[in-house]
C-alpha cells in the first residue's frame, strides 16, 4: 500500500465536493497574520484600569503584614488588594478535584507556599502607575523551610496515587525468571507553559451580579462555571470571551488565582480591570509539567518476547494540592506483556501547582519506556523495530478490550520506508560524515480518544451563507476551519460562504480544547446539526406552499450552494429562503447523552470534563499512534546534537484537514526536540525561585533546531473511536520524540542518556 504525506492533499473542488479531509488553509489565518485579530487583553473598555500583581519572593513561610500604605498614596491608585482586604468566594475544585480547605477562599496568599505565589495586587489608573506602586507594596514575612525539588531529601517519599496503581501477572517471578532484564531509571526536568500569548484578562462586571470575561480559554464553560460558582452568580450570568488565542497546551483550561484577583477588583471598583500576566510571572502564575522519576524493570526473552514490566514513577506536586503526572499511562497499553505492575507517588515541594502540558503523562511515560525499549534492544542485539513488532499487542492489555483501530505496524513499514532504516548500521558509532557521528534512534507514541459531547448552532442566512457557532475554542490548532469544512460539506456550500464564530460563552456549549478531543466532538456537533438544518431546507423545498420546487420532486439535493432536484432543476439557498418569507434556517443540536434538559443543564454539562459520556460505553479501546523515526548529528568535539531528519508516521483515524494535522504533528514533533535538548525549569534550593523565568534561559525550540519534517498518514477512518472516524491529533507526536533522540544519541555516542534534557556535558 502507498501512503501519503500528510500535507499534500489540498484543498479545492477538484475532491467532488468532499472538502472535510482535504487541506484547506487556516480560516483566521489572515486575521492572525494582519494582527486584525483581536486577543483577549486587547478589548478596550471605557473606564478600564490596571492590575499588577505582587508576587512572594520567599519559597515558604507566612505573610506578617502587607504595607500598602505608601503604594496607595501613589498617583492613580485605586486600590491595593490582599488577603485582608480582598472579597472572601466560594471554594471551588479544581479540575482535578483538588479543592481549597475552608468554608472561603482568597486568591491572596496568607501562607506562602511558593516563590512567586500571589500576595497583592495593585490597580491603579494607568499601567505605569500600577507598577510603579506595586514596587512600592512592602510585605512583612516569616520565613519557612523551603523544600525546592523532589531531590531535595527533605521533601521524602511523598504519596500514593491509588488510581496509577496497575498489577496483572506475577511480575516479580517473571522478572526473577527473565532471561533478559533491563533496569534503569529515567528523567525529566520542570517543564513551563510558554505560549505566545501571555496569560491576562479583562475582568468586568456590569452590575454587581454580571461578570463578562474577556479572558482566553481552552474550555469556556468549565471556567465561566468556576467563576459562577466562586462568585455565587447564576452560571448564564458569567460571559467569556475570546475569539482569538495565541496558544495554550493546556495552560489555559483552568481559572488562575490571578483571573480571580482582577475579578475582585472590577467588583470593588465597578470597573474594568486589565492584568496581564509579564514573563517571567507565566513561570509562577500557574505551573507546567512537573519533574518526573520513573525506574522501569523490563524482563524478556532471548528472542525479544516481552515477560514482564515494572514501573515506578513520581512527580513533583504542590504542597496545598496534587497534580498526578501520570507516568504509568502509556506503559500498561504499548505492548503485549503478561506480568505488569505500575506504581506512582507524588511528592509535595514549594512549587505552583504544576498543570497539564501537551499530553500529560503520555509525554514523560513514553519517554522512559521507549527509551527502556531501545536498551532492551541494543542488549538484545535486535533492530528495536523488531522487537517492538514482536511485541505488538493484538488487544488492549490493560482492559482486554480490542483496538478500534492500531495502525501501528503500517506506521512502523511506513515510517521506516520513507526514512531508508533499512541503510541503518546497527553498530554504535558506526555511521558519520566528518566531525560529526550519525546517530538514528526511533520510538513510538501514543494518545487516548477521549470522549464527550458538543453543541453547535447552524444557521442558513437569507443571502445563502451559514454561520456556524459555538463557546468552543480555537488557539491556533484549527477548530475555525474543520468546523466551516463540516458544515460546507453537510449543506453543499462552497466552504468560503461558510462563517464560523467561537469563543463566546453566549454561544452553543462546547466541551474542553483538552485531551486532543475537541475536533472530533465539535466535527460530531457542527455534523449532526447541519443535518438538521439540511433536512429542514429540503422539507422546506418540497412542501413549503411558497417553495418554487414544490411538487417538482420527492427528493431535493444540496450542492454548490443550491438546492436541487434529482433532475437538476433547482434554485440558491437565498431563492428558497426568500420565495418561504424566511429570515434563515438556524437549529441547534447537542450530542450529550440522550434526556430530557433545560438549556441551564445543558451547559452544566459541558461544564464537566466528559460532559455525561463515560469510557465503559465503549466496547473497543480507542487510542492514537504514531512512529518516530529520528537522524541526530553530534559533533565529536564539542559534543553539540543537531536533529538532522524526522520522519514520523500517525495513525490518527481519518484526518479532518491535512495541512492542518500536518501542522500539529510537526508542532508536537518540535516541542519535543524542546523537550529533549533544551527546556528545563532550573530553581535556586535556597528560596525556590525559578531561575529560568524568562524565554532566554527557558529555551524552547526555534527555527535554528528543526530539520525537515516529514509527516505519513497511515490511519483509516474509525468510526468506532468517533462518528466521523477521526481520532485524537493535537498531543499525539510530541509523544516519543525525546525517546526517539536520546535513542539516535545512544546510536551515534553509545552515550545512553536517561535525564533530559540532552546536555553538551552528557557528551564529552
Ligand atoms: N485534526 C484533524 N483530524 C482529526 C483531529 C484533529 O485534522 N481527526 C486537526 C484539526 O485541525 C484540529 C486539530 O487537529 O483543529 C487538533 O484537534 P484535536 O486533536 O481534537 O485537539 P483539540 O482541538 O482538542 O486541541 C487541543 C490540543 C491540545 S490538548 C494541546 S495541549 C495543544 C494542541 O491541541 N495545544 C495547542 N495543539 C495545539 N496547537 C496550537 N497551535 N496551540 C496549542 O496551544
Ligand atoms: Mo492539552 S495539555 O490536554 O490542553
Amino acid at each position: 500500500m502507498n501512503y501519503q504525506d500528510v500535507n499534500t492533499k489540498r484543498g479545492d473542488a477538484s475532491d467532488g465536493g468532499a472538502i472535510l479531509g482535504t487541506g484547506v488553509a487556516r480560516h483566521d489565518g489572515a486575521a492572525k497574520v494582519r494582527g486584525d485579530a483581536v486577543y483577549a487583553i486587547e478589548h478596550s473598555l471605557p473606564g478600564l484600569l490596571y492590575c499588577v500583581m505582587v508576587n512572594s519572593t520567599i519559597g515558604a513561610g507566612r505573610v506578617v503584614q502587607v504595607d500598602a500604605q505608601k503604594a496607595e498614596a501613589m498617583p492613580g491608585v485605586r486600590m491595593v488588594l490582599h488577603a485582608g482586604n480582598s472579597l472572601e468566594l466560594v471554594p471551588q475544585a479544581d479540575f482535578f478535584g483538588n479543592r481549597p480547605a475552608g468554608d472561603s477562599y482568597n486568591p491572596f496568599a496568607r501562607e506562602i507556599a511558593f516563590n512567586g505565589q500571589l500576595v497583592a495586587a495593585v490597580v491603579a489608573e494607568t499601567l505605569e502607575q500600577a507598577r510603579a506602586a506595586a514596587r512600592a507594596v512592602t510585605v512583612a514575612v516569616e520565613n519557612g523551610k523551603v523544600v525546592s525539588t523532589f531531590h531535595d531529601p527533605a521533601a521524602g517519599e511523598g504519596n500514593v496515587i491509588a488510581a496509577m496503581s496497575k498489577d496483572w501477572g506475577d511480575p516479580d517471578a517473571a522478572l526473577a525468571d527473565a532471561p533478559v532484564v533491563v533496569e534503569a531509571t529515567y528523567e525529566t526536568p520542570r517543564e513551563y507553559n510558554v505560549p505566545i500569548e501571555p496569560h491576562g484578562l479583562i475582568a468586568h462586571w456590569e452590575d454587581d451580579d454580571h461578570l463578562t470575561l474577556y479572558e482566553h480559554s481552552q474550555w469556556i464553560d468549565g471556567m465561566a462555571k468556576y467563576h459562577a460558582d466562586a462568585f455565587a452568580i447564576p452560571f448564564d450570568n458569567v460571559r467569556m470571551v475570546c475569539p482569538y488565542i495565541g496558544g495554550g497546551f493546556g495552560s489555559k483550561a483552568q481559572v488562575q488565582p490571578h483571573a480571580l484577583a482582577a475579578a475582585i477588583a472590577s467588583k470593588l471598583l465597578k470597573q474594568p480591570v486589565k492584568l496581564a500576566v509579564t514573563r517571567p510571572q507565566t513561570f509562577t502564575a500557574f505551573g507546567g509539567r512537573p519533574a518526573t522519576r520513573q525506574t522501569l524493570k523490563l524482563g524478556a526473552t532471548k528472542d525479544g518476547k516481552l515477560l514482564a514490566i515494572d514501573h515506578d514513577g513520581v512527580n513533583e506536586t504542590a504542597t496545598y494540592a496534587n497534580f498526578t503526572e501520570t507516568t504509568g499511562i502509556v506503559t500498561g497499553m504499548m505492548y503485549d506483556v503478561p506480568n505488569f505492575r505500575s506504581r506512582q507517588r507524588t511528592v509535595p515541594v514549594n512549587t505552583v501547582l504544576p498543570g497539564p502540558f501537551r499530553a500529560p503523562g503520555k509525554n514523560p511515560s513514553g519517554f522512559a519506556l521507549e527509551t527502556a525499549m531501545d536498551e532492551l534492544a541494543i542488549k538484545l542485539s535486535m533492530d528495536p523495530v523488531e522487537l517492538r513488532l514482536r511485541n505488538e499487542p493484538e488487544k488492549d492489555p490493560e482492559t482486554g478490550k480490542p483496538w478500534s483501530t492500531r495502525k501501528l505496524r503500517e506506521a512502523y513499514a511506513a515510517g521506516a520506508e520513507a526514512f531508508g532504516w533499512d541503510k541503518r548500521n546497527p553498530e554504535i558509532g558506526s555511521m558519520r560524515d566528518g566531525h560529526e557521528l550519525i546517530g538514528w534512534g526511533m520510538a513510538v507514541g501514543t494518545h487516548p480518544v477521549y470522549s464527550g459531547g458538543g453543541e453547535a448552532t447552524v444557521s442558513v442566512k437569507a443571502d445563502g451563507t451559514v454561520e456556524v457557532s459555538s463557546s468552543a475554542i480555537d488557539m491556533g490548532q484549527g477548530t475555525y476551519t474543520i468546523l466551516a469544512q463540516t458544515a460546507a460539506d453537510a449543506l453543499g456550500v462552497p466552504v468560503e460562504r461558510v462563517a464560523v464564530k467561537l469563543g463566546d460563552s453566549r454561544y452553543a456549549g462546547a466541551p474542553v480544547a483538552g485531551g486532543s478531543k475537541l475536533a472530533n466532538l465539535m466535527v460530531g456537533a457542527v455534523h449532526k446539526t447541519a443535518m438538521a438544518v439540511r433536512d429542514e431546507l429540503v422539507q422546506l423545498g418540497l412542501s413549503d406552499p411558497n417553495s418554487p420546487l414544490r411538487d417538482k420532486a420527492n427528493n431535493l439535493m444540496l450542492s454548490g450552494g443550491r438546492i436541487a432536484t434529482p433532475a437538476g432543476e433547482g434554485i440558491t439557498l437565498a431563492e428558497l429562503l426568500a420565495a418561504t418569507g424566511r429570515d434563515a434556517v438556524e437549529l441547534t443540536r447537542d450530542t450529550l447523552p440522550e434526556a430530557e434538559r433545560t438549556p441551564q443543564e445543558r451547559r452544566q454539562m459541558f461544564a464537566t470534563f466528559a460532559s455525561g459520556h463515560k469510557e465503559s460505553d465503549f466496547a473497543v479501546s480507542r487510542h492514537s499512534f504514531c512512529a518516530h523515526f529520528i537522524e541526530v548529528r553530534v559533533d565529536e568535539d564539542f559534543g553539540t546534537v543537531r536533529v538532522s531528519r524526522v520522519v514520523t508516521a500517525v495513525d490518527a483515524g481519518r484526518l479532518y484537514n491535512t495541512k492542518l494535522a500536518d501542522s500539529q504533528f510537526k508542532g508536537g514533533i518540535i516541542m519535543g526536540i524542546g523537550m529533549a535538548l533544551l527546556e528545563e525549569g532550573v530553581t535556586d534550593p535556597r528560596n525556590g525561585r525559578i531561575l529560568s523565568a524568562n524565554l532566554a534561559d527557558y529555551r524552547i525550540a526555534t527555527n535554528a533546531d528543526v530539520p525537515e519534517i516529514q509527516t505519513i498518514s497511515v490511519g483509516v477512518p474509525d468510526f468506532q473511536a468517533t462518528p466521523l472516524g477521526g481520532k485524537a491529533v493535537g498531543e499525539l507526536a510530541i509523544v516519543g520524540v525525546a525517546a526517539a533522540i536520546s535513542n539516535a544519541v545512544y546510536h551515534a555516542t553509545g552515550k545512553r542518556v536517561r535525564s533530559l534534557p540532552i546536555s553538551i556535558e552528557d557528551l564529552l
